[in-house]
């Protein structure tokens, strides 16, 4: 028998965790048992398996060997994993992104099926920082022009990323000094994989500059060019209520859940969802209609847009299917567990895959591109209503029912709400009704108790006036916690409370899915902008208390760098060496004038975040 107390804080988790247990379903919690005691070696980063001349470990008490057999010591070592995990979350996100710039462009050719412009103005908003002239353009010409535009910022041709021109001039003549503005997205990953390869660069600051270039290359590049896509495509967010938690899987509907990153393929099944020939079908076979709910970031990006409900963040991916209540999975990629399908045999779960990118055994694939989307997202839909008579109603059990949360804090939402400019915010500020703001951002993660990282940092933080932004699977944590409707307002302390009374907000917003966390660095941006400083002289901070994915490594990477202290809830692998230790929890604040700490106890992570917006205020000669 598991503690279930131990492993999530939350009821619907718990409660189908034990439901697994009878029916001997396995989870993640049982498979990160399985794999303990975790290796030292790896968890310091001081393992490498890069070439076959190893592997190799360091020994970290200095009793064994103190370099891999090309010579490579704990700094060069650590260095060069580092690397790979910021390039790889790099790579995620820009190619998540480099896919919404093909829809883009096929939607300029007018070959994209059931895709079209949703959001003109931004559509010209965007290509005018891309110095592309609108006047006389028909929206088709200026979207292919700035798809186009942005497959350059992918490669070789430029010095500078289009969106780095977002950045406050100190901030870019500081990156400008370190020689670290992205050339180009590809440009960055590859070079990152070449300096690591044996051989190439030894030197350990060299290869984390070359990371922070890189997460840079991902912040404003691959993450950005991802969210102002989606926007155009499918919209930007406004501010609406929608639903989170397992109560919103629905024991009379057809239930599809959509997970993955990709609007791409969700804002399709979505369309197909709404289809009154499926509906009736789904009718005539004794359902009371179809239900779509999201998961992990593919559903925070129906959630903003559309306000489809949330079923749940990434530990209760699995958990979904043990309700017993689900028709079909679509995903398309990133954070989705092989295990899924493993689980999706107990039941009677239809499994899709729809990404060239991502196939998993146990999955029946049908690939989605945008000439035939709208045909194959109809197919999936047909085959799981179909499915509904497959469903043994002794095994389903839906244990809570669904909680009510506000999404869709768009940066455009956020001005709306603020009546057209920033100075209320600001005046907020300087006011001390709100102290600072704070990122709360990431993953879960089986080594902490689920939920239990982010939902203790932001009742902190909104009990200390501190406003909350969420992003990713920290949003469905803090949103089930209920500070994320106005009447989270309880939790906050007066200052903050008094703003969202005056008007009419929730103590934490919800800004989107993880290549959302873009709209933090143009928060932050027009925030330093409009009071002439530096980003890192603001009231601000960053945290991932619960992260896994190398994604977050970048996004942390390209936060700091930005010049917003983060602190991370789970230890990167860098203890492995001293220096590199020392450099990003103390020597990087001499240079981006930001720096990392790792705290997994959330209080005393809110402590350390609480300090750090004092000392700022107090820097900008505001009362604490
Ligand atoms: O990109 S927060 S577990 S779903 S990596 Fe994944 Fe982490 Fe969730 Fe979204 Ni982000």
């Amino acid at each position: 028998m598991k503690d279930y107390k131990e492993l999530s804080i939350c009821t619907d988790a718990t409660e189908t965790i034990k439901k697994a247990e009878r029916e001997n379903i396995e989870l993640v919690w049982d498979r990160k048992i399985a794999q303990e005691p975790h290796c030292g070696f790896c968890e310091l980063g001081l393992s490498c398996r890069i070439c076959t001349m190893g592997p190799c470990r360091i020994d970290p008490f200095g009793d064994g060997p103190q370099k891999g057999v090309c010579g490579a010591d704990a700094e060069i070592m650590v260095a060069r994993n580092l690397l790979r995990m910021i390039s790889a979350g790099s790579a995620s996100h820009s190619d998540h992104g480099r896919d919404l710039v093909e829809v883009l462009y096929a939607v300029g050719e007018g070959k994209a099926g059931g895709y079209e412009i949703k959001d003109e103005e931004k559509l010209k908003t965007i290509a005018k920082i891309y110095n592309i002239t609108v006047d006389g353009k028909t929206t088709k010409e200026i979207a292919k022009e700035l798809a186009l535009a942005m497959m350059e910022d992918y490669g070789m041709k430029k010095k500078e990323i289009s969106f780095v021109s977002i950045a406050p001039e100190k901030r870019k003549e500081l990156w400008r000094k370190l020689n670290v503005i992205p050339r180009g997205i590809d440009r960055e990953v590859t070079e990152s994989m070449h300096r690591s390869h044996m051989g190439v660069d030894n030197d350990y600051i060299s290869l984390l500059l070359q990371g922070v270039r890189t997460s840079l290359a991902d912040g404003y590049g691959g993450s950005m060019i991802g969210t102002y896509v989606s926007d155009i495509l499918f919209g930007t967010p406004e501010p609406k209520v929608s639903a989170l938690n397992l109560g919103v899987i629905k024991e009379d509907y057809v239930n599809i859940l959509i997970h993955g990153h990709n609007p791409v393929v969700s804002e399709m099944i979505y369309l197909a969802v709404e289809d009154k020939e499926l509906t009736d079908l789904a009718k005539s076979l004794g359902a009371k209609g179809i239900n779509l709910a999201g998961l992990c970031c593919t559903g925070n990006e129906l959630l903003m847009r559309k306000g489809i409900p949330m079923a749940g963040n990434h530990l209760m991916t699995e958990l979904t299917i043990v309700t017993g209540a689900v028709e079909a999975m679509v995903v398309d990629y990133q954070c989705i567990m092989p295990a899924l399908s493993e689980v999706a045999k107990c039941y009677h779960t239809l499994m899709f895959s729809t990404s060239d990118k991502a196939k998993f055994p146990g999955m029946e694939h049908i690939e989605f591109n945008p000439e035939n989307a709208r045909e194959r997202a109809f197919k999936i839909v047909k085959l799981a209503v179909e499915n509904f008579k497959n469903r043994k109603k002794e095994k389903v059990y839906i244990p809570v029912t669904e909680v009510k949360s506000m999404t869709g804090f768009s940066v455009e939402a956020i001005l709306k709400a603020l009546g057209g400019t920033l100075n209320p915010l600001i005046d907020a500020i300087k006011a001390g009704n709100i102290k600072g703001a704070v990122g709360i951002v990431g993953c879960n993660n089986p080594k902490i108790k689920h939920d239990y990282g982010h939902v203790e940092l932001a009742k902190k933080l909104v009990a200390n006036d501190i406003l909350v932004l969420t992003t990713g699977c920290a949003n469905v944590a803090i949103g089930k916690a209920g500070l994320q409707v106005p009447e989270g307002k309880v939790f906050a302390g007066e200052g903050l409370k008094a703003v969202c009374n005056a008007l009419g907000i929730p103590p934490s917003l919800h800004i989107g899915s993880c290549v959302d966390n873009s709209r933090i660095l143009v928060i932050a941006s027009a925030l330093a902008n409009a009071l002439g400083v530096d980003i890192s002289d603001l009231p601000l901070a960053g945290s991932a208390p619960e992260w896994y994915s190398e994604k977050a490594v970048a996004i942390a990477f390209y936060v700091m760098a930005s010049g917003i202290y983060t602190v991370l809830g789970v230890m990167p692998p860098i203890l492995g060496s001293k220096k590199i230790t020392d450099l990003a929890v103390n020597g990087l604040e001499g240079v981006f004038g930001a720096k990392f700490a790792v705290e997994p106890d959330p209080l005393k992570a809110g402590d350390l975040i609480i300090e750090h917006i004092k000392n700022k205020r107090k820097a900008l000669g505001l009362a604490s």
